[in-house]
């Protein structure tokens, strides 16, 4: 069997970063207007008065310090609390495509191959714009790319699902050059009125060239040793956004169209899930980690993985992290964390790629610098 390597990874990040200090300012600017309005009802205690947010909590909870926004005025905007994008016209590239081609750009160039070299495009990630034409034809269309591309949504885990899914393609000999994005706009499907979530993620786009190892002419490669991928069905992550919602309409505006999770228990579920799948993992290719590039939703769930896998505390250069800076980008985060943090690595370390979120699912990637 060919050997399948990452020839290039590219990574677009929005103009629009938004700190904790600015989401909470407007979180409890939202949350004084609401006790306001309803003064009465709380008084009477027929409701509830809502809570402030605080950045210490967000910090000491999550890690989380900042984010990126694809559009950032109405999410602190009290009296709107959702990004505001405005509706292209069918012959533009939508918002989720022109991130990628960006990210895509920065892949492309890093692998030493032109878009119309790429014969497979995976467009992963955890919401589609819209159904169909498929976001990835898109992308097809507007890089000049060739073959087939098509949608896979596995939620935070959908960049490991897409790359294991593209290596297994080319394997197979049905393309030459896959294209892998992710991007993800995840402020579009939060709930930035909920207080347990309104500072969980950020938007970004990742991008990755794989190809036989034979055909690729990159500086840099990694190589694919192992891909493990799976899932568990849990409610603890939810979303019921979808095209039935309007055939249900007193329920179509209901908080579970939107983001919503039982963070603790899928805190204490998902770890030891992770840690086992990451290292039985190693133990059955035999390999010892050098990087751990981990799924980036909280700080403390990492360190818990990163200590299990290495069986001590690992140091912020084997487990890195960008959620400080980006938050969950979704299935960009551990991409981001690889594309970010292994220029320093030697030729024949070893690392992991590892997402893990809704469904629950997770992946996880070995790879082996060439
Ligand atoms: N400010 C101040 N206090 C707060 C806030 C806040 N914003 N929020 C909650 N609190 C309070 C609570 O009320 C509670 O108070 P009390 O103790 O008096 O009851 C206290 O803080 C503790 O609350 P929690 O138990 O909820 O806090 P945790 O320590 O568990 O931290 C986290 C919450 C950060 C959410 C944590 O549980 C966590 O990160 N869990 C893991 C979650 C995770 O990894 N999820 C994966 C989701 S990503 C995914 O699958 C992709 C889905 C698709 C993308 C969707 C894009 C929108």
């Amino acid at each position: 069997m060919s050997e399948i390597v990452i020839s290039g990874t590219g990574l677009y990040t929005p103009p629009n970063a938004i700190s904790n200090e600015e989401l909470v300012k407007a979180f409890n600017l939202y949350v004084d207007n609401f006790n306001d309005e309803n003064v009465a009802a709380i008084e009477a205690g027929l409701i509830e008065p809502l809570a402030h947010s605080s950045s210490e909590f967000i910090v000491k909870a999550s890690g989380i310090k900042s984010r990126y926004v694809v559009s950032k005025d109405g999410i602190l905007d009290p009296e709107v609390m959702a990004p505001l994008i405005p509706e292209r016209g069918n012959d533009k590239p939508s918002v989720m495509i022109e991130m990628a081609m960006h990210a895509a750009d920065e892949a492309l160039k890093a692998s030493g191959r032109e878009p119309e070299e790429v014969d497979l495009i995976i467009c992963a990630a955890s919401n589609m714009q819209r159904p169909y034409p498929a976001m990835a034809v898109e992308l097809q269309h507007f890089i000049g790319a060739k073959g087939f591309a098509f949608d896979m949504n596995v939620a935070c885990s959908s960049a490991t699902f897409g790359m294991a899914n593209a290596a297994g393609l080319l394997q197979a000999g049905n393309a030459k050059v896959a294209l892998v994005v992710n991007p993800e706009i995840c402020s579009g499907h939060l709930n930035f009125r909920d207080r347990d979530s309104h500072f969980i993620f950020g938007d970004a786009c990742t991008a990755a060239v794989l190809e036989r190892s034979e055909d690729a002419k990159s500086a840099e490669q990694w190589a694919i040793k192992g891909e493990k991928l799976v899932t568990q069905f849990s409610n603890n992550i939810r979303n019921n956004f979808g095209f039935l919602n309007r055939t249900a309409p007193e329920h179509q505006f209901d908080r579970d169209k939107l983001f919503v999770q039982e963070g603790r228990k899928v805190f204490k579920e998902v770890v030891p899930l992770v840690s086992d799948l990451i290292s039985s993992e190693l133990e059955r290719q035999g390999l010892t980690p050098n990087r751990l590039w981990l799924h980036q939703a909280n700080i403390n769930m990492n360190l818990f993985i990163a200590r299990k896998v290495l069986g001590r505390d690992a140091d912020i250069t084997e487990a890195p992290v960008i959620l400080d800076e980006y938050a969950n980008t979704s299935s960009a985060g551990s991409v981001i964390a690889f594309h970010k943090h292994r220029r320093d690595m030697k030729s024949g370390e070893v690392g992991v790629i590892c997402s893990f979120g809704a469904g629950y699912s997770a992946g996880c990637i070995t790879v082996q610098k060439k």
